[in-house]
């Protein structure tokens, strides 16, 4: 690794060596597919292609509350993708999401398959097909989608910038980490500024917008995100964390958590669910290990 202090970028940056870091073994400058592997279609309407990362826990926290309000055509299958060893990469997996990157869902309950892609379109179309957590009167809707959409473009400053170099890059840069630190800070003031005044984000009723924010900012406030509690001082956004630990009681959040899960307490992974009754017998306490 060049020292940062004597570093001058190339005039054209080539793909010559690994990047270094957590995620060099698959990050890469190419899209596409690297190799055939059809995806696994289970017996529900809506089948999840995902991991139990911030970005899937939101999908999966929605996917709980449609059914927990009874909505039979929400049930679902939730597939494992294991993006460290490059699965968002298979040829089935680049067709729903050419993006690769989890989570991704096909909708299967009309007469073609619908793939939907994008964390934020994901949860959008499942308020819009069953009528839940986004309001429609046009002001509450404004809101909520414009705090949906203020997680899409906020979280990749917390998660790219800050968590990467923080936790993940192979050198500790304080000019990177003074930058995003500062950043999100100013995320968090944000958010508790709101929920000073709101209940959730949205105004006073729970939506997507709680869904999308909760598993990266309040996952942040709690001290699980990046080890970084401590240095972000995160017990001072106190608004957040009224409303983290809020959206913690709701059983169909810690349900939302643990699917596709494969880290921490064996109790708390359910690396795939099709059944609701999964969570009582599959989760890894409950089952050998699958390697
Ligand atoms: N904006 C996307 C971000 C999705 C994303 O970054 N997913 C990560 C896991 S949290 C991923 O699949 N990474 C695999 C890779 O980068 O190769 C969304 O909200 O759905």
């Amino acid at each position: 690794m060049t020292d940062v202090s004597n570093y001058v970028p190339p005039k054209v940056w080539v793909w010559n060596k690994p990047s270094g870091g957590q995620f060099a073994k698959i990050n890469r400058p190419i899209a596409g597919s690297t190799h055939e592997r059809e995806l696994p279609v289970g017996r529900h309407p809506l089948q999840l292609y995902s991991l139990g990362t911030p970005n899937g826990v939101k999908v999966t926290v929605m996917l709980e509350e449609l059914l927990a309000l009874g909505h039979r055509g929400a049930e679902y299958d939730a597939w494992l993708i294991e993006i460290d060893e490059g699965q968002q990469f298979g040829s089935g997996f680049v067709d729903i999401n050419p993006n690769s990157k989890i989570p991704a869902l096909v909708d299967r309950s009309g007469p073609s398959p619908i793939r939907v892609f994008e964390s934020g379109a994901i949860l959008l179309h499942l308020a819009e097909k069953f009528g839940a957590f986004l309001p429609t009167d046009a002001a509450p809707r404004a809101e909520c989608l414009s705090w949906l959409f203020w997680q899409m473009g906020s979280a990749p400053y917390l998660g790219g910038g800050f968590g990467h170099f923080y936790a993940y890059a192979p050198t500790k840069i304080e000019y990177a980490i003074d930058r995003y630190a500062m950043e999100v800070k100013r995320q968090l003031d944000v958010l508790d500024r709101r929920l000073a005044d709101n209940a959730y984000i949205a105004g006073s009723d729970y939506t997507i917008a709680d869904m999308a924010i909760f598993p990266w900012y309040g996952s942040l406030a709690k001290g699980w995100q990046y080890g970084a509690g401590e240095v972000l001082s995160v017990q001072d956004y106190k608004h957040v964390q009224r409303w983290a630990d809020m959206l913690l009681e709701r059983p169909t959040v810690r349900r939302g958590r643990m699917v596709n899960r494969t880290w921490g307490d064996p109790s708390s992974q359910l690396r795939e669910r099709h059944e609701a009754s999964d969570f009582d017998t599959k989760t890894g306490d409950k089952i050998a290990p699958a390697r």
